[in-house]
C-alpha cells in the first residue's frame, strides 16, 4: 500500500490511504475506522462535515466540546483551539475543507457525495458557502448562538472573541441588523432556490457535499432561532426538512 503524507495545521501529519486501500475498506475487507467529531453544537463548519457524515450513513461518534474548556479537543490536536476536529483512526485532521477532502479518499460513501464530472460543481458551492453566503449567515445567528449559552462567563467569552475580530458592540449590531442580514443571505440564495425549485437538492436529484454545506449554515441559524430559516425562503425550508428525512440531526 502506498502512503501519501500530509501536513496538519497543528502540526501533526495524517496519512491519506491509497486507492486499493478505499476499495478494500468499501468490500468490507478491512476494519472500519473509529470516527470521531469534535464540534460545538452551533458551528456551521462541525455541522457540514456532521451531515456529510450522516448523509453518508458512516457511523460516527460526536464530541461536544463545551466552549470554555478545550482540553478534550486540544488533547487529540494539540495548539488548535477550533472546531470541528475529527478524528479517524489514529490520524487527526483539523479545518473542515481538509477533513471532507481526506473524508471523499478514505470514505467511498463520502466520495459517493462528489459524483464524477461534478467536482468543480460541488466544491464551488462548498467554497461559495464557507465564504460569501457565511458571513451574513453568521452574523445574523451569532446573538441567538450567544443567548443559548448558559452562562455569563460563556456568554463574555463568545462575545469577546467576536468583538476581537469585529470589533466593539458587533453582536449588538448585527442584533440591530437582523433583518437585513437575512435578507442579504435570501438574496445570495437566490440561485440555490431557483435550483431547488427544479430538483431535490443543491446539485440535483441526489444529496452532494454542496447539500452538506449549505445545511451546516442553515443548522447554525436554526440552532441560534428556529424561526429565522423562515426568512430565507420556503425552498430552504423545504430543503432541511429533506435533508433531515435523509437522517441528517435537526439542529441541537
Ligand atoms: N476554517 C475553519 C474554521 C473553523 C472555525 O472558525 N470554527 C469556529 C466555530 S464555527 C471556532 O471554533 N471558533 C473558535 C471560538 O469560537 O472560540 C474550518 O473550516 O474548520
Amino acid at each position: 500500500m502506498s502512503e501519501r503524507p500530509l501536513d496538519l495545521v497543528s502540526g501533526g501529519r495524517f496519512v491519506v490511504p491509497s486507492a486499493d486501500l478505499a476499495a478494500r475498506i468499501a468490500r468490507g475487507r478491512v476494519p472500519r475506522m473509529t470516527i470521531e467529531l469534535y464540534r460545538f453544537a452551533y458551528s456551521c463548519y462541525a455541522r457540514k462535515v456532521q451531515a456529510a457524515l450522516e448523509l453518508a450513513r458512516v457511523p460516527f461518534t460526536i464530541v461536544d466540546v463545551p466552549y470554555l474548556d478545550r482540553d478534550v479537543m486540544t488533547k487529540v490536536a494539540p495548539g488548535y483551539p477550533m472546531v470541528p476536529v475529527l478524528r479517524h483512526g489514529s490520524d487527526v485532521i483539523t479545518g473542515s475543507r481538509e477533513i471532507l477532502e481526506a473524508l471523499v479518499q478514505r470514505e467511498p460513501a463520502i466520495a459517493a457525495l462528489v459524483p464524477e464530472g461534478r467536482e468543480a460543481v460541488v466544491w464551488a458551492y462548498h467554497d461559495f458557502a464557507d465564504s460569501t453566503l457565511e458571513t451574513p449567515m453568521f452574523q445574523a445567528a451569532t446573538p441567538g448562538i450567544r443567548a443559548r449559552f448558559a452562562t455569563h462567563n460563556e456568554r463574555l467569552f463568545f462575545t469577546f472573541i467576536k468583538e476581537r475580530r469585529w470589533g466593539a458592540g458587533c453582536v449588538e449590531r448585527w442584533a440591530r441588523e437582523r433583518d437585513e442580514l437575512l435578507e442579504s443571505a435570501r438574496t445570495m440564495l437566490a440561485p440555490t432556490r431557483a435550483s431547488l425549485r427544479r430538483h431535490a437538492f443543491v446539485a440535483g436529484d441526489a444529496p452532494t457535499l454542496a447539500d452538506a454545506s449549505l445545511y451546516g449554515h442553515v443548522a447554525m441559524l436554526a440552532y441560534a432561532d428556529r424561526a429565522l430559516v423562515a426568512a430565507l425562503g420556503e425552498e430552504i425550508v423545504a430543503f432541511t426538512a429533506r435533508m433531515q428525512a435523509l437522517g441528517v440531526a435537526p439542529p441541537a
